[in-house]
C-alpha cells in the first residue's frame, strides 16, 4: 500500500490554540502539521496536510487520496457530527482511515457524541489532545509495515 497520508481537518480548526485553549490545548495547526511531519518522516511516510472550513473540499482531497493514498487520518471536526457527504466519500476510498478528536467528545454535548465518520473509521482516537494525530499516523506505519 502507498505510504502517502492525507491528514485532514474540518472546519475552525484553523483556530487552534489561539481560542479554547482549556479544550483544545495551546499548540495552533501549524506546530501539529510541524509535529506530524517530523513523525511522518521518522515513520518513512509521506505526508499531505489540509485544513478546511468547506465541507466540498474535505471531499476533494478524500477523493485525491483514492489515487494515491495509504491511508486518510482526518478530524471532520464538526462535520463529523452532520456529514453524510464525508462518509460516503469515506467510503469510497479503500485505504486505512483513523479518526481523530482532539477533546474527548463523549464527554461534551450529546449532540457531539454521533460521528457518521466513525462507520467508517478503522480506529478513532478522542481526549489525547493534539498527540491523537501522532498516535494515529504510529498505527498507520504499524499497519503498513516496514519500508
Ligand atoms: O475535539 C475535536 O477535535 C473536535 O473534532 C473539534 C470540533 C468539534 O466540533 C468536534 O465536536 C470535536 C471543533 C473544532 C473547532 O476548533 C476550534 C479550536 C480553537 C478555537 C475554536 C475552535
Amino acid at each position: 500500500m502507498p505510504r502517502l497520508v492525507y491528514v485532514l481537518n474540518g472546519p475552525n480548526l484553523n483556530l487552534l490554540g489561539k481560542r479554547q485553549p482549556d479544550i483544545y490545548g495551546r499548540e495552533t495547526l501549524a506546530d501539529v502539521e510541524q509535529d506530524c511531519r517530523a513523525l511522518a518522516a521518522t515513520l518513512g511516510l509521506e505526508l499531505r496536510f489540509h485544513q478546511s472550513n468547506r465541507e466540498y473540499e474535505i471531499i476533494d482531497w478524500i477523493h485525491a487520496a483514492r489515487e494515491a493514498a495509504g491511508a486518510v487520518v482526518i478530524n471532520p471536526a464538526a462535520f463529523t457530527h452532520t456529514s453524510v457527504a464525508i462518509l460516503d466519500a469515506l467510503n469510497a476510498f479503500d485505504g486505512l482511515v483513523f479518526e481523530v478528536h482532539i477533546s474527548n467528545v463523549h464527554k461534551r454535548e450529546e449532540f457531539r457524541h454521533h460521528s457518521f465518520v466513525s462507520a467508517r473509521a478503522d480506529g478513532v482516537i478522542a481526549g489525547f489532545g493534539t498527540e491523537g494525530y501522532q498516535l494515529a499516523l504510529r498505527r498507520v506505519a504499524t499497519l503498513l509495515g516496514p519500508q
